[in-house]
C-alpha cells in the first residue's frame, strides 16, 4: 500500500483529460464498482439539482448547493467500511443517501421537518453539522472512544476550507493528533467561505499544510477526481485502522454554484474560474473516463439518471405527504423544567394556527 505523504504540493490524480494528461487506474475496482461510483455520482447530482428546484417551488428551504461536490463525498464514502461512522457538514447534507437513507428523510431536514432527523446508529451518519466546524471534535471524540472499546471503527469529518479557522477545527486536530485518534478530516477546499476568499482565510501555502502542526500527516487531492478521492481516503483509513492516527486530507475544487439558494455569487466570485470549473465538472469528467474505459455506454447513463429523477419524484411525494409536525415539539425536549409561561406561550401558538 503507498504512502500518504506529508503535505505534497501537487494534487493527487486518477482520471486523465482524454489528450496529454494520461489516464491513472486504482487497485481493486473493477467494472461493477466504477460503476456503482458513477450511480452514486448520478445520484448526488439529481439530489442537488431537483433541490434547487424545489427550494424555488416552494417546496424545502434554503438549500446549501453541492453542485460539483459529488466526488469528494463519493469516493470518500466508498472508502470507507459500513461500520465506519460519518460525520457531515451542511454541505453534504445527501451523504446519508450513500448509506441507504430514503431521500425523503434528508428533503424533511431541509423543509425543518422533525423526520429529517435521524438514529445516527442507523446508518453510521451523524447529525447534519451546521454550525463550521463543530463536529470536527465529535467525530475525534468518537474515533477515540470507539478505539479505547477495542472497536475496529474510523470516522470521517467533513468540513470546509473556512472551518480550518474555526476554534472547534483546532480542538479536534490537536486532540486527534495526540490521542491517535482513528479519523479522516476531510476539508472541502472549494476556495470560499461564503463570500471570503482562501488567501482570507490561511497565510498557509496550503490547507494540508496546517497537518504538519497537529503531528499528522497532510495530502492534497483533486476534488473532482472521484477515484483520487477514492484512493487517497482509502490510504488515510487504512493507516487510521492500523492504529497510525489520523489523516488530513484537502479535496481542491472551485464552488461553482452559489454558497447556498440566499446567495449571490455575482457580488464576488471569479466567473472565469467558475466557468472553468463548470467545464471540467467532476460526474461529465467521470463519464469520459468510463466511456474511454468501455464500462459505460450513452444509453446505460441515461438510464442511471431516469432511475435517480425516480428516486427524487417519489422521495418529495413521499416528505409532501406526511402531516406537519405538532409545532409542540419546539416546546418540548427544551427545559427539563418548563419555565412558566412557556405553556401559555404553546397555547398563543395554538390559537395562532387556529389550531
Ligand atoms: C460557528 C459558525 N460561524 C458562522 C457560521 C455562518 N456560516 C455558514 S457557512 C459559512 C462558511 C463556511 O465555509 P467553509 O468552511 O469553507 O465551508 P463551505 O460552505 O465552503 O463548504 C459560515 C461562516 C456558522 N454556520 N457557524
Ligand atoms: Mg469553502
Amino acid at each position: 500500500m503507498s504512502q500518504v505523504l506529508p503535505a505534497e504540493g501537487g494534487l493527487r490524480r486518477v482520471i486523465g483529460d482524454g489528450s496529454s494528461a494520461p489516464d491513472g487506474e486504482v487497485d481493486g475496482l473493477g467494472s461493477e464498482e466504477l460503476l456503482a461510483l458513477y450511480r452514486n455520482l448520478v445520484l448526488l447530482r439529481t439530489y442537488d439539482e431537483r433541490s434547487v428546484v424545489y427550494h424555488r417551488q416552494g417546496r424545502i428551504g434554503t438549500y446549501a448547493i453541492f453542485w460539483d461536490h459529488e466526488a469528494m463525498q463519493v469516493g470518500s464514502t466508498f472508502a470507507l467500511e459500513d461500520h465506519d461512522w460519518i460525520f457531515p457538514s451542511y454541505r453534504f447534507s445527501a451523504i446519508g443517501l450513500l448509506r441507504g437513507m430514503p431521500v425523503s428523510t434528508v428533503l424533511q431536514w431541509w423543509r425543518g421537518h422533525p423526520a429529517g432527523w435521524w438514529n445516527p446508529e442507523e446508518y453510521g451518519v451523524a447529525s447534519i453539522c451546521v454550525p463550521i466546524g463543530t463536529h470536527v471534535p465529535h467525530a475525534v471524540g468518537f474515533a477515540w472512544g470507539s478505539k479505547l472499546k477495542g472497536e475496529d471503527r474510523v470516522a470521517i469529518a467533513h468540513f470546509g476550507d473556512g472551518a480550518t479557522s474555526e476554534g472547534s477545527f483546532h480542538e479536534g486536530a490537536t486532540f486527534a493528533g495526540v490521542m491517535k485518534a482513528p479519523v479522516v478530516l476531510f476539508c472541502n477546499n472549494n476556495h470560499w467561505a461564503i463570500s471570503t476568499p482562501v488567501a482570507e482565510q490561511t497565510a498557509a501555502p496550503t490547507f494540508a499544510d496546517k497537518a504538519i502542526g497537529y503531528g499528522m500527516p497532510g495530502v492534497r487531492v483533486d476534488g473532482g477526481d472521484v477515484l483520487a478521492v477514492y484512493d487517497v481516503t482509502r490510504e488515510a483509513v487504512a493507516r487510521a485502522r492500523a492504529g497510525e492516527g489520523p489523516t488530513f486530507i484537502e479535496a481542491v475544487t472551485y464552488r461553482a454554484a452559489p454558497h447556498a439558494t440566499a446567495d449571490d455569487p455575482s457580488l464576488y466570485v471569479d466567473e472565469e474560474r467558475v466557468a472553468e470549473a463548470r467545464e471540467n465538472e467532476c460526474i461529465g469528467r467521470y463519464e469520459r473516463y468510463l466511456t474511454r474505459l468501455g464500462v459505460l455506454t450513452e444509453e446505460r447513463a441515461a438510464e442511471i439518471k431516469q432511475e435517480a429523477l425516480e428516486r427524487m419524484r417519489a422521495g418529495i411525494a413521499e416528505a409532501e405527504a406526511e402531516p406537519p409536525a405538532d409545532v409542540g415539539l419546539v416546546f418540548e425536549h427544551a427545559y427539563a423544567e418548563p419555565p412558566p409561561g412557556l405553556s401559555e406561550d404553546l397555547a398563543e401558538l395554538r390559537r395562532i394556527l387556529g389550531e
